[in-house]
């Protein structure tokens, strides 16, 4: 395994205020930062720099004196941070990775699921769910007793990656699978579980994002759409059915925009394969892990009314913050998308709740704010990241077990549900244009 960024900032950081360091030449590297726009007009996403974080409109990144020396012939101005970093380092910023590291690629991803499949005949299948605009396979892996049959058991869904960037949010889900059928055989809780239902995993809904976020820029966050206009990518939470463009708060027509709708609901194939998916199971509850924040946001997020089963959403989301902490300590805010966070229109969980009224969550994995690393989690903090998550996914699995959604079928006609892509035209929501998007 490669060396964390962590370990690369230390380093580099000791050389330069002369710290005894074996190893470590003053001339390997220093932390630098560019503003974001000229790192972007000088075509510098591709120049495969050792990427560390985005902060306040700047990238930080570790150069070399020869790139140095490159950049100033550039003319491109550039700040010397490596004092700085060193400071926060010690004060347990953790912004770790490598370039790709730990965390799966596309092609890692599909390894692996393949060797959990194989490992666990009778409890995992493995399925393509659709193909993206670069011809990548979008994976679900199926996990329940007698897995290669439809058994119209409770099913759950548990996906990552919509972003590009967010690479935590594969890992979650993906390690929730291989826990599930690890224990299968050592634990009565979770032998009971899966024997009494579908849980659907999706690590990386947005393969062609990824591949793009780890080989030419990281802070990719859409998929990799040719638009009309020259500029690339769909931004996938904007895209979903219900509420598709309702406003141009939560989303933007603008096709440039990093959180652009795209040209019509379910318009790419990324959510078309979850919404393909999402009909014709009976899923009850589901949960689209992003990153950074530490929140657990639940409908709605189009409007700031409140959604007509808005307690127990609430509910649902305290017992699972709750048992996060309970885990590491780690604090999980709760609350409506739209009220702690900001307006979004046509995301994920808006459309799956629209469906029956299956409790369905965001949840915005660690850190918990850009001076922690922001969208650039330290590879060795990934377990402990899954091990916060793991009772919450248990306990929303137990939940929807036991909770039909045959219960409260009126949370939209029946007609909406064999048509989903028939958008319901909310009222506007009154919100002052300016909330800033991530
Ligand atoms: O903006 C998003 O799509 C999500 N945040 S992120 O930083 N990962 O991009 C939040 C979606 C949750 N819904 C609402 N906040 N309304
Ligand atoms: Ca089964
Ligand atoms: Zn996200």
């Amino acid at each position: 395994m490669r060396a964390t960024k962590l370990t690369v900032l230390v380093l580099a950081a000791a050389a330069v205020i002369g710290l005894a360091c074996p190893g470590w030449a003053s001339d390997d590297g220093q932390v630098v930062s560019i503003a974001a726009k000229d790192f972007v007009a000088a075509g510098l996403g591709r120049k495969g720099f050792d990427l560390l974080m985005e902060k306040n409109g700047r990238v930080f990144f570790v150069a070399s004196p020869g790139e140095i020396a490159a950049l100033a012939a550039l003319r491109v101005s550039t700040v010397i941070e490596t004092a700085r970093f060193l400071q926060q380092a010690g004060q347990g910023l953790s912004a770790g990775g490598g370039i790709n590291g730990a965390f799966h690629s596309t092609l890692e991803l599909e390894t692996d699921l393949r060797t959990l499949e194989r490992d666990h005949p009778g409890l995992a299948s493995l399925h393509e769910i659709g193909e993206t605009l670069e011809k990548r396979k979008i994976y679900a892996l199926k996990i329940s007793d007698n897995a290669s049959l439809d058994e119209h058991e409770p099913a759950v869904l548990f996906a990552g990656c919509h972003h590009a960037r967010e690479w935590i949010s594969v890992e979650v889900p993906y390690l929730f699978g291989k826990y599930l059928l690890e224990n299968y055989d050592l634990s009565q809780e979770v032998r009971a579980l899966v024997d009494a239902s579908e849980i659907w995993i999706v690590p990386i809904a947005n393969p062609d994002g990824l591949e793009y976020s780890i080989h030419v820029y990281r802070y990719w966050r859409k998929n990799r759409r040719a638009n009309a206009d020259g500029t690339y990518g769909v931004d996938i939470n904007r895209n979903y059915g219900y509420a598709w463009g309702s406003d141009n708060v939560g989303s933007s027509g603008q096709p440039g925009s990093d959180v652009y709708r795209g040209t019509g609901p379910f318009s790419e194939p990324e959510t078309a394969a979850i919404r393909n998916l999402f009909l014709v199971h009976d899923f009850r509850a589901m949960i689209s892990f992003h990153s950074f924040a530490q929140d657990i946001l639940f409908p709605w997020g189009y409007t700031t009314d409140a959604a007509p089963t808005d307690a127990e959403l609430g509910a649902i989301a305290g017992t699972m913050a709750g048992l996060i902490a309970g885990v590491h300590g780690s604090v999980y805010s709760y609350g409506e998308g739209s009220r702690l966070l900001y307006l979004t229109n046509g995301d994920t969980v808006d459309w799956t709740y629209s469906i029956a009224g299956a409790p369905s969550y965001t949840i915005e994995l660690p850190p918990v704010d850009i001076d922690h690393g922001g969208f650039f989690n330290d590879e060795a903090a990934i377990g402990a990241i899954f091990e916060e998550n793991l009772p919450a996914m248990l306990y929303l699995t137990r939940y929807a077990v036991d909770h039909p959604l045959s219960l409260r079928p009126r949370i939209l006609p029946l007609r909406e549900r064999a048509e989903p892509a028939l958008v319901r035209k909310p009222k506007l929501a009154a919100r002052p244009a300016s909330a800033p998007h991530r």
